[in-house]
C-alpha cells in the first residue's frame, strides 16, 4: 500500500513520461521520484517505444536495465533530447537545490545539456527560498579537510557525509559530499559561482536557470509549472 507522497510521486512520474517520444535520447534522473518514472518507462518499452537513455547515476543504470531500458553514452550521442530528473528544493524562479541522493555531478553534466529539462516532484519539495535542505557540494578526497576549510569562509558549516554505518559516502565518481549548512541562498547563482572558484570543488548542486517545465503532484492531482 503506497503513502500519499509515494501516491504523488508516481503520478507525476507516469505523467512525465508522455513527454518521451519515439526516437528520443533521454537523460534518465535519480532518486526514488525517478525511480517510478523508470518503472513506467519500462512498461512504455515493452509497448514499442523507442528511445535511449542516458543514466545520472549507478543505481538509475541498474534499475533501468532491469526495466528493459536501452542504454547509450556520451562516446555515442553527445546531445540529449529530454532530460527527467527529481529535486530536493525548489523555488519560485524554478532554481533548485539537488544532490541529496549524491549524484549531483551526473545529473548536472545530463541535465545542463538537454534541450529540456523536466523537473518532477510531489509539492513537499516547493520553497520559498533555497537552504532549509543542508546543500550538496561534491569535492575531491585530497584535501577534502582544506576544501571543507575554505567553503566555511562562505558563512556555513559543510558536514562530510557519512552512511548510515559511519562509513565516509563516496560518490559514483569517487569523490566526497560535504553537506553545507548555510542560513539562507538568496542568491543561488552567486553562491555556485563562488563555491566553484574553489579548488577541490567538483560541482555544486545548485541548478540555476536549466529547467523548462516542473511537474508537482499533489492530494489534488497534478500541475505544471513553465
Ligand atoms: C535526485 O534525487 C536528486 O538530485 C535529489 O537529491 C533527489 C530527489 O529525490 P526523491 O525523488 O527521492 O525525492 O534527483
Amino acid at each position: 500500500m503506497l503513502n500519499q507522497i509515494d501516491k504523488n510521486k508516481k503520478k507525476v512520474a507516469e505523467e512525465a513520461v508522455k513527454y518521451i517520444k519515439n526516437g528520443m535520447t533521454v537523460g534518465l534522473g535519480s532518486g526514488s521520484t525517478i525511480d517510478w518514472m523508470l518503472k513506467k518507462l519500462g512498461e512504455s518499452v515493452k509497448d514499442g517505444l523507442d528511445i535511449k537513455g542516458i543514466p545520472t547515476s549507478v543505481k538509475t543504470e541498474k534499475l533501468a536495465r532491469e526495466y528493459g531500458i536501452p542504454l547509450t553514452d556520451f562516446t555515442n550521442v553527445l546531445e540529449i533530447d529530454l532530460a527527467i530528473d527529481g529535486a530536493d528544493e525548489i523555488d519560485d524562479d524554478l532554481s533548485l537545490l539537488k544532490g541529496g541522493g549524491g549524484s549531483l555531478v551526473r545529473e548536472k553534466i545530463v541535465d545542463s545539456v538537454a534541450k529540456e529539462l523536466i523537473i518532477i516532484a510531489d509539492e513537499s519539495k516547493l520553497v520559498s527560498g533555497l537552504g532549509d535542505f543542508l546543500l550538496p557540494v561534491e569535492v575531491v578526497q585530497f584535501g577534502w579537510e582544506l576544501t571543507a576549510k575554505h567553503i566555511s569562509q562562505l558563512n556555513c558549516v559543510p558536514y562530510l557525509r557519512k552512511k548510515s554505518n559511519n562509513e565516509i559516502f563516496i560518490t559514483d565518481n569517487n569523490n566526497y559530499i560535504l553537506d553545507c549548512s548555510f542560513e539562507k541562498i538568496p542568491q543561488p547563482i552567486r553562491l555556485h559561482e563562488k563555491l566553484k572558484l574553489l579548488t577541490g570543488v567538483v560541482e555544486t548542486g545548485l541548478f540555476v536557470g536549466m529547467v523548462d517545465r516542473v511537474i508537482i503532484g499533489s492530494d489534488n492531482g497534478i500541475r505544471t509549472h513553465v
